[in-house]
């Protein structure tokens, strides 16, 4: 109990006021895990892991409550952005986020074991920021002899997610963005400050590599700069100032990190379990987050979102990667025939029509107490009764046997807001599994059905293991479908 009290007494207090604790040795992943017991979400907190030599090294963040954003009172805010009202958030599962941002030597062996190519020039600065077709994440242009172990910059989100995809094919374990709340939460490190050392940001440099004096002597950015000198003019290697509380480097300066979330423009209806919060299209821009070495004091703050095109690159723009824990990768789906769907409706008679008579599907079980039963039934219901429905694709002889995929009687409540709005919390989730998402949008275009989100590939944010893809539909009546291709038949 006293152990308990004085960590959440340490964690509250700025970092600076702490005693600085010994830099915790990296450990091989799998030899961790297995002294702990084999489960990877009871390493301790600030345990340093690596599931490769040349991986990124991961700080284990444990679980916990925070307040998101800032205080509409606070002295610097901008509600503009969404920063308030501030949200409580519950990270209900303990993670892994990278000590540092992916660095450049770790961008570039992705590159030569992908081949990824980067499409777009990137922005930098040359008398003013401009795109510039020369400059690349191998040439960021500032600083001018960039190194193995400066922050990857010039890199859009996309190519985040790409790097996030081949580390998790390389390891075999879930690599991706962080969710803005874990990424704010783990930056907070048990801080209420708009900074992870307090308020200032005159303070910064022995945390932060921001725009400061020295970035000020020999860039002539039209804002103002923290009245300090961190030695480091343009980008600064990685973990080259004092960590946070959680002992994570640069949470705040060097280059902005992309986050697996949209952007909002406000904190109403983010998800309060700390998942990242995304929707169909995801509108223009993805949230990128703590500010980077040419940013003005006012958006070096933890609860600052910048916003950007997916696509953007610009020579401040890097990323930090998270890690599911006990969340083996899934590979893509490799193919197959097979599929099965199963949703709820509120109107079994609409429902029928359109799935069974127009679509061809074949009904398998067509309410929660007929079992095996392949014979489409008329069904006598009381009004407002909710049915469990499962169909067959069409053409299907047999198939694999098909259980209830949702405990008897569950029901759905209806949307209380537009369908075309992004998800909210407390809505109701219908959730379809296919073999083949390709092959079903297929046929659900071809039949008029409206697809809201094309399948992209599920990111697995918030501790939730990736499953394959994922994209929505809406059936005719008007119950939204989530689509997932899941592995296997489950
Ligand atoms: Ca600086």
């Amino acid at each position: 109990m006293i152990h308990a009290l004085m960590l959440i007494a340490a964690l509250q207090l700025p970092a600076h006021a702490a005693q600085a604790p010994a830099k915790p040795k990296v450990l091989d992943t799998a030899a961790a895990v297995k002294a702990v017991g084999g489960k990877e979400a009871d390493l301790a907190a600030g345990t340093v892991i690596k599931d490769c030599a040349t991986c990124p090294e991961m700080v284990i963040v444990p679980p916990g409550n925070f307040i998101m954003g800032t205080a509409a009172n606070a002295k610097e805010v901008d509600p503009s952005r969404g920063e308030t009202p501030q949200a409580k958030i519950a990270i209900a599962r303990t993670f892994a986020l990278g000590r540092t941002e992916v660095t450049r030597g770790q961008y570039k062996q992705f590159v030569a074991e992908t081949g990824h190519q980067t499409k777009h020039q990137c922005r930098v600065w040359d008398k003013e920021f401009k795109e510039s077709d020369a400059a690349n994440w191998e040439q960021p242009m500032q600083p001018a002899e960039p190194k193995d172990e400066h922050p990857v910059a010039c890199v859009s989100w996309n190519d985040a997610v790409a790097f996030a995809a081949w580390l998790s094919q390389k390891t075999g374990h879930t690599y991706r963005l962080p969710s803005t709340a874990e990424w704010e939460y783990a930056a907070r490190a048990g801080t209420t400050t708009s900074r992870f050392w307090g308020e200032s940001p005159d303070d910064a440099c022995q945390y932060a590599n921001t725009f400061d004096i020295s970035s000020a002597e020999k860039y002539p950015f039209n804002w103002v700069h923290a009245q300090c000198k961190d030695g480091y003019a343009d980008v600064a290697p990685v973990g080259k100032f004092k960590p946070n509380a959680f002992g994570l480097y640069d949470m705040i300066g060097n280059v902005w990190e992309w986050q697996a979330d949209c952007y909002a423009g406000s904190s109403q209806g983010r998800p309060k379990d700390g998942t990242a919060w995304v929707w169909e299209g995801c509108g223009e821009f993805h949230e990128n987050r703590g500010g980077g070495w040419m940013t003005a004091p006012e958006r070096n703050r933890i609860a600052w979102p910048g916003r950007d095109d997916p696509d953007k690159r610009d020579n401040f723009f890097g990323f930090r990667i998270a890690r599911s824990l006990d969340a083996p990768y899934q590979p893509p789906y490799d193919g197959g025939t097979l599929r099965r769907v199963t949703f709820f409706t509120n109107d079994i008679a609409k429902a029928k029509a359109f799935w069974v008579d127009a679509l061809g599907y074949k009904v398998r079980m067509d309410t929660p107490n007929f079992g095996g039963d392949e014979t489409p039934k008329t069904l006598k219901l009381p009004p407002g009764a909710k049915v469990h429905f499962m169909i067959l694709e069409p053409g299907a002889t047999g198939g694999p046997l098909i259980g209830l995929m949702a405990p008897m009687g569950a029901s759905f409540t209806p949307l209380d807001h537009p369908i075309d709005q992004a998800p909210r919390a407390g809505d109701a989730m219908i959730v379809v599994k296919v073999k083949d998402i390709a092959k079903s949008f297929a046929v659900f275009k071809q039949n008029g059905v409206r697809v809201m989100n094309e399948p992209t590939r599920l990111t697995g944010t918030g501790g939730t293991p990736t499953v394959g893809y994922e994209g929505i539909v809406m059936s005719p009546d008007g119950s939204r479908i989530i689509v997932q291709q899941v592995d296997a038949n489950g």
